[in-house]
């Protein structure tokens, strides 16, 4: 069912403590973490405890917690101590999308290009 943690998901074993993550924030409905391979020097990754495979299918199946996910990026941009930042939503394997949870990249304390590669 929608929503429901999956066996096979990599987030959701986050979610469950069932694998490691730096938690850095933690609300009802969402964890922040940081990345393991990180892309600059705060990378975090805000996701939903719920289940859905990208931030589209969260926004059509459960607004809320999409503006629960986005609130929560500004949260560790300020935590941060970060002026300016990017938010990303990878969406699809050819834009670089791994793992199959919805989250949201907080990437910043250094330049950031513009266009993204
Ligand atoms: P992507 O947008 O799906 O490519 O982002 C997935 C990110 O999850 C990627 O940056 C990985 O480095 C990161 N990650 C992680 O932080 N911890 C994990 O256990 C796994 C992936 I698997």
């Amino acid at each position: 069912m929608a929503g429901e943690p999956q066996d096979d998901c990599l987030f959701c074993k986050i979610v469950a403590g069932r694998i490691p993550a730096t938690v850095v924030r933690e609300t009802e409905t969402t964890v922040a973490f940081r990345d393991i391979n990180p892309q600059a020097p705060t990378h975090v990754l805000v996701i939903p405890k719920v289940h859905h495979p990208d931030a589209v299918a969260l926004a059509t199946a459960e607004p809320a917690i999409l503006a629960d996910v986005v609130r929560e990026t500004g949260e560790v941009a300020s935590d941060e101590k970060l002026d300016s930042y990017r938010v990303v939503f990878n969406t699809g394997s050819g834009a670089g999308q791994t793992v199959f949870h919805a989250h949201a990249h907080v990437l910043g304390g250094r330049g950031l290009q513009w266009p993204p590669g």
